[in-house]
């Protein structure tokens, strides 16, 4: 059983003699695409086949839907690249019932990868990513950590910084752990490069790999179902494919929350008391509801901590009265403040408006903007005046800004209210996170804040030429098309560009 046994699962990595000279002998390199949906892997499979031979492109369901594979010539090596669909998250125990995709994958890389090429996004290692991390070692026995190089795609959001320091300052554990456990294997790629560029991207991963292949003695990956399918020789596809699918299907837990198999289990003595804890933390939860259900009712508007937990009290006064709005008309200014998560694109929106560069922005393992900072410009008869923010919306704030300094300047800095709130996230990553930062905004500004908002996408260029109308209709995410419709249905797409320092541009759009 995989998970209980996974030690036991975990494959006998072969540096014998025989299985060497036979790798040699062929001067085969089999490599394996792996990780989330989305993150690049078909682009990077075709990066490395050096053409457009996987499909690739940004959609909100997956594209890839079956394993494939396709190869090249590289230096004296031929290269067998296979990309695969969505086999690593939990949901494949829903999608793929009979384990037909998994073993097409076992069959399609028999007698086993040289590489695993586990492709993750520059700057959005989540959650996901890790789970598709444990699914491809539940697929295939923790030993494939031995065989995984950690490719980022986007290599050009570092803008010519290393990958190395980027790895070593994140100040995501997570990540730091995966490319420790891969042994500091990781290299970027900018899929979409030019020849030349992306040719030395290849060699890049290729001496990784060749590394690999060295350490292995020459040898593939293999494990039991490997093995297996290695005396299946003589039989049909089909009964290859039944065979190698009820291996998995006998390797894989049958109890029913099967999804929880992805996570280590602790011993029994510990679990019993995580369990109390958890009791315990439920029930102080409940006894701080109860202490504070009497107090919400007697505070004031202007309490200041009422501010994150009784928004509607605090609502601010954003200007719709007859007497402002004649007092805006006069001034004929425009203030447009930008919001939502950390690293979506909000400094670099606030430049394309400005249409210099204005805001600090690049791309950081940590937050780049620290402060409420604003910047003004003529668009049409309107004086329009920016207001960029730190993270001032997420669940962090508290610790950070404890004493409401930054978001009382944020009052400050957009007082006496402004016309329309810009909530920036990235086309195809609307995450977890950036619900929170939604919710933050209306905890900070109050729901009616709503009515208010512009939900601008960055990385427009991502819809190669497609509809944002049509995107959001077909997204999958319910969060985000819930998010649209509560912004009465208010959205654009920017593709930003990189601003010279001291520049001005004439907007081409509006
Ligand atoms: N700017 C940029 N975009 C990239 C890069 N790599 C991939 N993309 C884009 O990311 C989007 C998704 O890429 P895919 O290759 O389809 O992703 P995938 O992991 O194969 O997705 P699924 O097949 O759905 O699992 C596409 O729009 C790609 O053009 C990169 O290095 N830079
Ligand atoms: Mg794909």
């Amino acid at each position: 059983m995989l998970l209980s046994g996974s030690e036991a699962y975990r494959p006998p990595v072969p540096t014998g003699f025989q299985e060497f000279r036979s790798a040699l002998q062929e001067h085969r390199l089999r490599l394996l695409l792996a990780g989330r949906s989305g993150t690049g892997k078909s682009a990077t499979g075709n990066s490395i086949l050096q053409r457009k031979h996987f499909l690739s492109r940004l959609a909100a369901t997956a594209v890839t839907s079956a394993c494939a594979t396709g190869s090249c010539r590289w230096a004296s090596w031929d290269v067998e690249v296979l990309d695969t669909p969505d086999l690593f998250s939990p949901e494949v125990a829903q999608a793929d019932p009979g384990f037909e995709e998994r073993g097409r994958c076992y069959l399609l890389s028999a007698p086993g990868p040289h590489a695993v090429l586990l492709v993750t996004q520059l700057g959005r290692f989540t959650a996901q990513d890790l789970r598709a991390w444990q699914g491809v070692k539940a697929l295939f026995g923790a030993g494939i950590a031995a065989r995984a190089v950690v490719v980022f795609t986007r290599r050009e959001d570092l803008e010519g910084g290393s990958l190395q320091q980027y790895v070593r300052d994140t100040d995501n554990r997570a990540l730091r752990e995966l490319v420790a456990e891969c042994r500091g294997r990781c290299c970027a790629f900018d899929n979409r490069a030019a020849d030349g560029e992306r040719e030395a991207q290849v060699g890049e991963l290729m001496g990784l790999v060749e590394e690999l292949v060295r350490d292995h003695g020459g040898a593939p990956y293999t494990n039991d179902v490997y093995r297996l399918a290695q005396t299946l020789g003589g039989l049909s596809p089909e009964e290859r494919l039944r065979r190698v699918a009820e291996r998995l299907a006998a390797r894989a837990p049958t109890w029913p929350l099967a999804g929880l198999w992805w996570w280590p289990k602790p011993p029994p003595g510990i679990r019993y008391k995580l369990g109390l804890a958890a009791l315990l933390g439920a029930l102080f939860l409940l006894y701080l509801l109860c202490r504070r259900w009497p107090e919400a009712a007697s505070r004031r508007p202007g309490d200041r901590d009422t501010l994150l937990s009784d928004p509607e009290a605090y609502r601010p006064p954003v200007p719709t009265g007859f007497q402002e709005s004649r007092s805006a008309l006069q001034e004929r200014r425009l203030r447009l403040l930008l919001a939502g998560r950390s690293g979506t694109g909000k400094s670099a929106t606030g430049n394309s408006i400005l249409q210099r560069k204005h805001f600090l922005s690049r791309l950081a393992a940590t937050a780049v903007t620290s402060a409420c900072a604003t910047g003004s410009c003529r668009w049409a008869s309107w004086d329009v005046e920016v207001l960029d923010t730190p993270d001032l919306f997420s669940p962090e704030v508290a610790q950070a800004d404890p004493g409401f300094e930054e978001r009382g300047r944020c009052y400050l800095l957009s007082a006496p209210g402004p016309h329309a709130v810009l909530l920036v996230t990235q086309l195809g990553r609307f995450t977890a996170q950036d619900l929170r930062a939604w919710q933050g905004v209306k905890a900070l500004f109050g729901a009616g804040i709503a009515a208010r908002a512009v939900v601008v996408f960055t990385r427009r260029e991502d819809l190669e030429g497609g509809s944002l109308q049509q995107y959001v209709r077909d997204t999958n995410n319910r969060a985000l098309r819930e998010l649209v419709a509560e912004c009465g249905g208010r959205c654009c797409a920017f593709d930003n560009p990189e601003w010279p320092t001291g520049s001005g541009r004439h907007r081409s759009g509006s």
